[in-house]
Formats: structure tokens, C-alpha cells, sequence
């Protein structure tokens, strides 16, 4: 963590992850710096879409397990602000009338109503090499911690995590699918990046090799418990998005019902509470943090 941890580890809950929240804040702002013209839409576009209120679950994810891990410097807050970048981008693309179509977005008009199609294209590849940049400049970090901290994002964005996933998503989704096919594309949307997150974690704090599998298993649940939740909140008005961008779509809600649906997420969520428990003996502050994100709705 970027600051005093010691000093942090003595705080409550709520106090604490307000300071990891202020620290991601503010380094967010610090790497994507105002470029003062204001014709410069790409760079005023990326401030816009990342900096926008979003739940920062990545990030703060990602500090919390290297924290619990025993991390201390500032390589966690880094990495989870580039992840938060990577995020970003896909939102950014995923909200574009080729894909969803949505005109809001963490309550705020989409990049592409804004700013048009062509500056949200390249405010997502511009946020994209932010992100990888951020990773292989981060400092106090061997090298080929550096690479394979690179290597992971990049499989997390790429054919085996995110792209693969929209593009299952947007052409799959249109038709009936298998509870096996939806899952698959939810880990690829969601839980691969987790997997990346806890991994991330992982080798910048040098956890233990018996701690990895776990902290894999714990990150797959989340994503599906993540992906449900996204889905359950589709029909609600609330949440800064469009609503009733589903319909039409198969979805574990649409086949299954929103009852099962929340009753599989709380599986999901006990089964990553569980793995979490294998590897640390104090969960509270990411048990309390998931409890803040999950059960405020369902
Ligand atoms: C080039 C990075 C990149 C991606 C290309 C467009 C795309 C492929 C992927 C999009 C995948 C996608 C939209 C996954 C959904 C993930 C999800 C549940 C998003 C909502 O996340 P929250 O609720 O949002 O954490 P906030 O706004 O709180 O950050």
C-alpha cells in the first residue's frame, strides 16, 4: 500500500477502505494528468470514463489480498489503477452501439454520446496503453516480476479473457444457451480479470505457492457471483447504467429466474468466501468489502 500500513492496519474497516479509496482516487487522477486544451477529447474522454464514480472493486481488491498477502510499498495501488484502467476501457467499448448500445454509464452520458464513436475507439486503446505502461514502469519491482505482471494483464484483456468473452456474449447471447456456455462466457467476461487481479497480488507480495490455487478458485466464484449480480441489477434504475439492456439476451436470469439466480450467487459468493479462508486467517476487511458490494441489493 502507499501509505503508512502499519498505521492503516490499526484503523476499522470503514476508515480503512476509505484511505485505500482516497489513495486510488488520487493516483488515478495523478496517471491520466489534465492536458489543459480543451480540444483534446481523447485525453479529456479518458479522464471522463475512468475517474467517473465507479465501485473501484478491482483495485481495491487487488490491494486489500496483497496487503493481507504482507505487501507493503506501491506497487499494489499501481497495478490495481491500471487494472481499474483496463476496466475502464472495456466499459467504454462495451457501452458503443456495436455492442450494447447504452446511452449511460456510472450515471453519466456513455464516451461515445459525448465525445463520438471515433474518440471513444481511441479513448480505450489510449486507456488500454496507459494501463500496460503503468505495469511495466511500476518501481520496487524485479523485472521479471514486471513481465509477467504484463504477461497477465495481457492475457486477462486478450483472446483468453475479456475480448473472447464480449465476443461470446455478442454473438452467442442472442440465441438460447447452455448453463455450461453462459458460465464459460462469464468467467471470460468477468472472472478471468479477477483471476489476473488475485494473481497480480500474488507475485508482488511473493505469497506462498500453496496460496495461489485458492486465491485462483476464490477469484472464478467471485466472477460468477459478480456476472450474476451485473445481471440481477439489469432490470434495476439505480445503478448509473441503462436498464433492460438484457432483454432479449440468454442470461442465467433469463433462464433461470432471478429467484435461483440469487440463490446461486450466494453459493457462489460462500464457496469464494471459503477459498479466501484457506489462505488468510483475517478476512474481514475483503469479506466486509464483498458484503458492502453483493448483499446492498440481494
Ligand atoms: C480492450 C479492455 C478491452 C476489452 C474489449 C468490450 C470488451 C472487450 C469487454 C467488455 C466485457 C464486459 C463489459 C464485462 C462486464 C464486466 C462488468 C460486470 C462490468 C461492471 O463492472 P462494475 O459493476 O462497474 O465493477 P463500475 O462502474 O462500478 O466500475
Amino acid at each position: 500500500m502507499s501509505t503508512d500500513s502499519a498505521a492503516i492496519l490499526d484503523l476499522g474497516f470503514t476508515e480503512r477502505l476509505s484511505v485505500v479509496r482516497a489513495a486510488i482516487e488520487q493516483r488515478l487522477d495523478e496517471l491520466l494528468p489534465e492536458s489543459g486544451n480543451e480540444r483534446d477529447l481523447v485525453a479529456l474522454a479518458m479522464r471522463d470514463s475512468a475517474l467517473a464514480p465507479g465501485k473501484r472493486m478491482r483495485p481495491v481488491l487487488l490491494m486489500l489480498i496483497a496487503q493481507g498477502l504482507g505487501h507493503e510499498g506501491t506497487a499494489a495501488l499501481d497495478l490495481g489503477c491500471a487494472v481499474e484502467l483496463i476496466h475502464a476501457a472495456s466499459l467504454v467499448l462495451d457501452d458503443m452501439p456495436c455492442m450494447d448500445n447504452a446511452s449511460l454509464r456510472r450515471g453519466k452520458p456513455t464516451v461515445h454520446l459525448k465525445f463520438g464513436e471515433d474518440v471513444a475507439i481511441l479513448t480505450a486503446v489510449a486507456l488500454l496503453s496507459r494501463a500496460f505502461g503503468v505495469i511495466a514502469s511500476i518501481a520496487d519491482l524485479a523485472p521479471t516480476i514486471r513481465t509477467q505482471l504484463v504477461e497477465l494483464a495481457a492475457n486477462a484483456v486478450g483472446m483468453q479473457g475479456l475480448v473472447r468473452g464480449q465476443f461470446l456474449d455478442l454473438r452467442d447471447g442472442q440465441h438460447s444457451r447452455s448453463a455450461e456456455d453462459i458460465a464459460m462466457t462469464n468467467d471470460l467476461k468477468t472472472g478471468v480479470l479477477f483471476g489476473a487481479i488475485v494473481d497480480m497480488a500474488w507475485l508482488i507480495s511473493h505469497g506462498a505457492e500453496n496460496a495461489r490455487a485458492p486465491l485462483q478458485n476464490f477469484a472464478m466464484e467471485l466472477g460468477q457471483a459478480f456476472q450474476m449480480y451485473d445481471d440481477l441489477c439489469d432490470g434495476c434504475s439505480d445503478t448509473g447504467k441503462d436498464s433492460g439492456k438484457d432483454l432479449g439476451k440468454s442470461t442465467f436470469v433469463s433462464v433461470y429466474g432471478e429467484e435461483k439466480v440469487k440463490a446461486q450467487l450466494h453459493l457462489h459468493l460462500a464457496n469464494a468466501e471459503t477459498h479466501l479462508r484457506q489462505v488468510f486467517n483475517d478476512v474481514h476487511m475483503i469479506e466486509g468489502f464483498m458484503a458492502m458490494v453483493f448483499k446492498k441489493r440481494f
